[in-house]
């Protein structure tokens, strides 16, 4: 929060228009109810989207079944049925962006003619689910754009430092499945280094301790994992839990990689059922690579976020 509103000086004249990418429709794993977007993405007319998508040729414009290096695991994109639709978001934000200074977004949602969709289905109690992440997985937010209907909806968000963000959008337009579509945000400036990823288990998030603990000694690409997160507060006491949209808790896995793609993201939800101050998730991992996941979880109305890398071989 430093105060340097001399260097705010947006100017809404002359957005700049940033990304435009399709999405995919989601697959859902047979053994629960992780879901995983197939990549799926057409570069669009932005002025951003070369910015973080020029490394990905040959895979950006045409869906894949898993005949790509991109993506060679596509485990259940099988059950498309052969009604795969696409959209498309539209992130517009101010000309200039700096560090740690909230900025407006505006998102546009389309089908693959470029015609704005009216009508989204609520799921876990939103409309539209934003995950923000900065492209080294070093920053996270989850936010709820508000719906001022016609396909459009605001927020607003600051990016804490220089560099490349992706925002994953995470919707069911009326009646159909959910779908991905990601839009990117550069923050110019100097960046930093990406420190190494850490894999620790246990984190203290104010007072909450919070340890993840696998039921494999490895992870391993497309086999099933059950992944569990458990609370205790400072005494060392199972924490309380209350639904946080509508669920014991969410997990937000992204997969490290110069690129972030619609496939790079996985969404996963809690088990129903578990002890009093532990959350499980199900999940596979698509590839081997290094992963990141956000654990959210809501204790007495503060939202906890636990942040765990994994190597998944
Ligand atoms: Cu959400």
């Amino acid at each position: 929060m430093i105060g340097n509103d001399r260097f705010w000086n947006y100017n809404w004249i002359s957005p700049v228009i940033s990304v435009i990418l399709s999405s995919g429709l989601f697959a859902i794993s047979g053994c629960s109810s992780t879901t995983h977007s197939t990549h799926m993405q057409d570069s669009g007319n932005g002025d951003m989207a070369q910015m973080n998508h020029e490394g990905d040729a040959g895979s950006d414009s045409h869906m894949e079944h898993g005949n790509d290096e991109a993506t060679p695991h596509h485990h259940s994109s099988g059950n498309s049925e052969g009604s795969v639709t696409t959209t498309q978001a539209k992130l517009t934000v101010p000309a200039e962006i700096a560090p740690d200074r909230s900025i407006p977004l505006e998102i546009l949602i389309t089908d693959a003619e470029k015609k704005l969709i009216s009508q989204f289905d609520i799921f876990q109690e939103k409309l539209l689910h934003a995950i923000a992440v900065s492209n080294d997985l070093q920053f996270y937010n989850h936010i709820h754009p508000d719906y001022q209907g016609n396909g459009k909806f605001t927020t607003n968000i600051a990016f804490p430092k220089p560099g490349d963000y992706t925002i994953f959008l995470d919707y069911k337009p009326a009646g159909e499945a959910e779908r991905v579509s990601l839009v990117t945000v550069s923050v110019p400036g100097t960046t930093e280094a990406t420190p190494q990823p850490d894999f620790t288990r246990e984190k203290t998030i104010d007072d909450t301790k919070v340890e993840l603990t696998l039921d494999a000694p490895t992870l391993k690409e497309n086999e099933d994992v059950m992944l569990q997160f458990t609370l205790k507060d400072a005494s060392g006491n199972p924490v309380e839990l209350q639904p946080y949209l509508g669920e014991r808790g969410h997990l937000v896995i992204v997969k490290k990689g110069d690129l972030l793609t619609e496939s790079s993201y996985l969404h996963s939800h809690a088990m129903k059922e578990s002890p009093a101050g532990q959350v499980q998730f199900h999940t596979q991992f698509p590839e081997s690579g290094q992963y990141k996941m956000w654990g959210q979880f809501n204790r007495n109305g503060q939202i906890v976020t636990a942040d765990f890398w994994v190597n998944v071989e």
